[in-house]
């Protein structure tokens, strides 16, 4: 029986490739965000700073995919509202409304400042869910809240949750990094229905890439969800690399998994 899944931040990159991908996996999706869906007339608009709009749109649903809020480091007021309360907000609405899913989109920006010397092609050293938070920003911050969160509403009230440790989704990589951090549109979508649809029980962490030649990041836990990914990053690299170059080995791409997040500063 197709489940109705509410998709927060609809509108945005991630959101665009699953509201396409998503409904050949048989879910029917209830679409949401603060900017308008192009070509989706029944999208909610609101903001999810807005607890009764948020407990509206859960309504009725089998499970949320929350990708909403803001992506990128900004200011800390702007970071509490949307990504720290909003996804209190989602986590209260689902409580309330006996939603007993989520599917939460963390990112590699919560681990940023692990270091990734002794990681070389061949290394069986991989990062794993289990490493210390270390957020290389405000924004990262805002990911190992929501983490804590998923944990919180897992242990005292019975939703579970995967968070999925975003590498970097976009439809082809953009830089040297991404070909090992990449996480393809397809795979994506693979690896959300996985997290909706596998047993699961409490709160379990999971990193988000394609099978990426370079992967710095361990994906026994994603697959034991039955994720299995189709694409590597490899794909890309001669492209790639003819525009951007190897990574330095000195540079701040090769230190930490976050990359350039460890040196933004943020906007006061
Ligand atoms: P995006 O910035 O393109 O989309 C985010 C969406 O959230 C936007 O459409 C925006 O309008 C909406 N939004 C922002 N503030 C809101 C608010 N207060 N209320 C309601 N909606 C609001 O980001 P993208 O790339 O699609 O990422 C989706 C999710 O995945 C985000 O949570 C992001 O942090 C996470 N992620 C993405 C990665 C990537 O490589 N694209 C990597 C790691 C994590
Ligand atoms: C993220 O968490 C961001 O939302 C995305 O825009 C990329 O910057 C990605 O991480 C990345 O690290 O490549």
């Amino acid at each position: 029986m197709p489940q109705t899944i509410l998709l927060t931040g609809a509108a945005g990159g991630v959101g665009t490739m699953l509201r396409e991908l998503l409904p050949a996996y048989g879910h029917r999706l209830r679409l949401a965000d603060l900017a308008p869906v192009p070509d989706a007339p029944d999208a909610l608009a609101f903001d999810l700073r807005d607890a009764d709009a948020v407990r509206a749109a859960v309504r009725g649903v089998d499970a949320v995919v929350h990708l909403g809020g803001i992506s990128l480091e900004d200011t800390f007021a702007r970071i509490l509202g949307a990504n720290v309360e909003g996804t209190y907000h989602l986590y209260e609405a689902a409580r309330l409304e006996g939603v007993r899913r989520v599917v939460f989109a963390s990112s590699n920006h919560a681990v940023g400042f692990t270091p990734l010397h002794g990681l070389g092609p061949g290394d069986r050293g991989l990062i794993g869910t289990g490493t210390p938070p270390r957020p290389d920003t405000y924004y990262g911050l805002s990911k190992v809240f929501g983490e804590g969160l998923a944990q919180l509403y897992a242990d005292k009230y019975g939703i579970d949750t995967v968070s999925i440790r975003i590498g970097s989704c976009f439809p082809k990589p953009r830089s040297t990094r991404m070909l090992s951090t990449w996480l393809s549109p397809a795979d994506c979508a693979r690896l959300v229905h996985a997290a909706l649809t596998a047993p699961v029980e409490g709160h379990v962490v999971v990193n988000g890439i394609s099978a990426n030649t370079r992967a710095w990041w361990d994906l026994a836990p994603a697959r034991a969800l039955g994720y299995e990914p189709q694409d590597d990053a490899e794909a890309y690299a001669a492209e790639v690399i003819a525009e951007h170059g190897e990574l330095e080995p000195d540079g701040v791409d090769a230190r930490f998994l976050g990359g350039a997040f460890t040196e933004i500063e943020p906007p006061r």
